[in-house]
């Protein structure tokens, strides 16, 4: 289905009316299959009475261990709809030879690759990241929550709306059809008239404003919260690579809130900001967006880079070597990642100057990135490396992650750029460094950290099966680009017309599907895992299965609410592995009544209403967007008269759960 003819604007539902719902066959067994699933699980959550349960313990939450955990469910899911989408594309790529139109049209093929990019980084891997920097970071500095408890709830939950936006365009109207960066002039209302831009738009609008406000708080939280004793160059390195990100969103995350503002005018009320005449200029939006868009691209790995740095010294029970180079390494990389944008149009025509400025400077990058490289081998040599699978993931990554970073370093050689810009070299590239840099290192994260936050151990079978479909998968499914690319096939292509080009599809599908082996392999994975989680074989009594170094794991698995029943006092770095070393014990006495923020339900209402303001604006309901907008601000002030927002955890509970560790410690020993 194209753009309906009865575009009509009513009062009541704007642009909205029964040929907004897409006929076509797969898109509406999709919507029976998630309209049954989804009524299913509200059924189930019903019928046990969970309801309650969610609510008051986790929707409502403000705890940052439950947030993060909440985050990363986001991320999974959406990572199922982003993968839905790459296989589907696999495949009509695979098939779409010899006079083949394959089984998608082009205004259905043009949104999957859209939603597949804009789920993936927005929703899948930002919410990654954004997850695992709640849980640990608090942890690992020695602190009882963030900065902004509640904040972090509102934060969350705008993220959840982006992503419930971006999903509804698959069942009412449609999804941009513009790339994952929608440029104008097609991105304009000439040549983009339909609903699509528009869910684009609202969708990131609404997940941006969750996504600064958090940056705000971890950035605060890492500067303010840190334990007595830890300063900066003595904070875990995950905790450096996360206050960088965090800058780095605060400082880039503004720029594309405003680039999509000025979309928005030019959209709704004919401003001419990025047309190709009036006086505007759509080079303008490449600029901005991409100057937002390469400090993205580390905002994504740099907590990796501090995952890494986690997993290897851990893993070879060794400090980490050139912690202070490492400190350093991040920070010029959190410099360095403001003077490459231009790198992304080479082909604009700035001329030789200004492309050798940008080329060099983004050559330079790899001058701190491979110094982590090197790095994390010295930490391994001479190591005692345990090959868990947090460690296997994270050597994966180095051994993926510096082909992708050599392809980009041969990218960024203007000239080359020429030839390869648009090509689905550049697709192998940057799914080189994304999926081995940051996939990797979130599943040697999740790996890693998955006992402190449960209680116990992943089941290392299947993670092994996972593993190895995941690494070979990738290999499989992205080297063909590589050689795709070097041939001159452009990406975003539907159909082709050379048949010699063929047998790479086939072979990149059937990478794809071994990558789908690899999630299904994860799944059943946390499903073992969970379901034998008394096993001894899986229990983690002690809160530090892995000889760990840093403070969260001086707590116990899952940690209390109040993460410390004593705030620790750090002396150096790896504070939990000096304590080791030095025999400290336990305070077990005089426990005192513990400061925590309240539950409260109002972020998720607050969001709920940011979101149908987005949606009543996609379909032009002036009325329900004003009312909306009216109520979040009405909300936000009512909010602002609830003074009942923290407790004292008593002295007697307290004592009472640390009682219960001491128990579960002496178990273990
Ligand atoms: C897990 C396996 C994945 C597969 C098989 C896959 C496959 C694909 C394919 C086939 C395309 C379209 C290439 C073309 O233009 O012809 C694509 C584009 C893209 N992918 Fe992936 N992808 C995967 C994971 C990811 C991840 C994890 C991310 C980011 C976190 C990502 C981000 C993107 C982006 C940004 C685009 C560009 C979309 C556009 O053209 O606007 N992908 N991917
Ligand atoms: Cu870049």
């Amino acid at each position: 289905m194209a753009i309906p003819t009865n575009v009509e604007t009513t009062f009541l539902l704007g642009r909205l009316n029964w040929d907004a719902i897409p006929k076509e066959p797969i898109v509406a067994a999709t919507f029976a299959a998630v309209a049954i699933g989804g009524i299913a699980l509200l059924a189930l959550l019903t019928k046990y009475k969970l309801w309650g349960y969610l609510w008051n313990e986790w929707f409502t939450s403000v705890d940052h261990k439950k947030i993060g955990i909440m985050y990363m469910i986001l991320g999974l899911i959406m990572f199922v709809r982003g993968f839905a989408d790459a296989i589907m594309m696999r495949l009509q790529q695979a098939m779409a030879f010899n006079g083949s139109e394959g089984y998608l049209n082009a205004h259905h093929y043009d949104q999957i690759f859209t939603a597949h990019g804009v789920i993936m980084i927005f929703f899948v891997a930002m919410p990654f990241v954004t997850g695992l920097m709640n849980y640990v970071v608090p942890l690992q500095i020695g602190a009882r929550d963030v900065s902004f408890p509640f904040l972090n709830n509102f934060s969350f939950w705008m993220t959840v709306g982006g992503a419930v936006i971006v999903m509804a365009s698959l069942f009412v109207g449609e999804f941009a059809q513009t790339g994952w960066l929608a440029f104008p002039p097609l991105s304009g209302i000439a040549y983009s008239p339909w609903v699509g831009v528009d869910y684009y738009i609202w969708g990131l609008q609404v997940a941006g404003v969750g996504t600064t406000l958090s940056g705000i708080n971890l950035m605060v939280t890492i500067l303010k919260m840190r334990a007595p004793g830890m300063t900066m160059m003595k904070m875990p390195v995950f905790t450096w690579t996360s206050f960088c990100t965090n800058i780095l969103i605060v400082a880039s995350f503004p720029v594309l809130t405003m680039t999509l503002i000025l979309l928005t005018l030019d959209r709704y009320v004919g401003t001419n900001f990025f047309t190709n005449d009036l006086g505007g200029n759509p080079m303008m939006y490449i600029n901005l967006i991409w100057i937002w868009g390469h400090p993205e691209v580390y905002i994504l790995i740099l907590p990796l880079f501090g995952v890494f740095s986690e997993v290897t010294s851990t893993f070879s029970g060794k400090r980490l070597f050139g912690y202070t180079s490492m400190v350093y390494a991040t920070v010029c990389i959190t410099v360095l990642s403001y003077l490459v944008w231009l790198h992304h149009f080479f082909t604009m025509g700035s001329g030789a100057s200004v492309n050798s400025f940008f080329g060099i400077t983004t050559m330079i990058i790899s001058i701190p990135t491979g110094a982590k490289i090197f790095n994390w081998l010295f930490t391994m040599y001479h190591g005692r490396v345990r090959f868990e699978l947090p460690m296997m993931w994270t050597v994966a990554f180095m051994l993926t992650f510096v082909i992708g970073g050599m392809t980009g370093v041969l990218l960024a050689v203007p000239p080359a750029d020429f030839v390869l810009h648009n090509s689905l070299f550049l697709i192998a590239h940057f799914h080189n460094v994304i999926i081995g840099g940051v996939l990797f290192g979130l599943f040697a994260a999740i790996n890693f950290w998955w006992p402190k936050a449960f209680g116990f151990k992943l089941n290392r079978f299947w993670g092994l099966v996972s593993f190895w479909c995941w690494v070979v998968g990738f290999w499989v499914a992205f080297m063909p680009l590589y050689i795709l690319g070097l041939m001159g096939v452009t990406r975003r292509m539907r159909v082709f017309d050379d048949p010699s080009l063929q047998i790479w599809f086939i072979i990149a599908g059937i990478g794809a599907v071994l990558i789908a082996a690899g999630i299904g392999a994860m799944f059943v994975q946390f499903g073992i895992s969970i379901w034998k989680r008394n096993d001894p074989e899986y229990r983690d009594v002690t809160g530090d299965p892995w000889n760990g170094r840093t403070l969260e794991w001086a707590t116990s698995s899952p940690p209390p609410a109040y993460n410390f029943a004593f705030t620790p006092v750090v002396h150096g770095l790896d504070a939990w592995a000096e304590m080791k070393e030095a025999g400290a014990a336990r305070p077990k006495a005089s426990y005192m009544p513990i400061h925590m923020p309240r539950y409260t339900g109002s972020g998720v209402i607050l969001a709920a209403l940011c979101t149908i303001c987005g949606i009543a604006m996609i379909w032009y309901i002036w009325w329900l967007a004003i009312l909306s907008f009216l109520a979040v601000v009405g909300y936000s002030i009512y909010h602002t008269f609830n003074y009942d927002r923290d407790y004292y955890v008593p002295a007697e509970e307290v004592t009472a759960v640390e009682k219960a560790r001491d128990l579960q410690l002496a178990q273990g020993a």
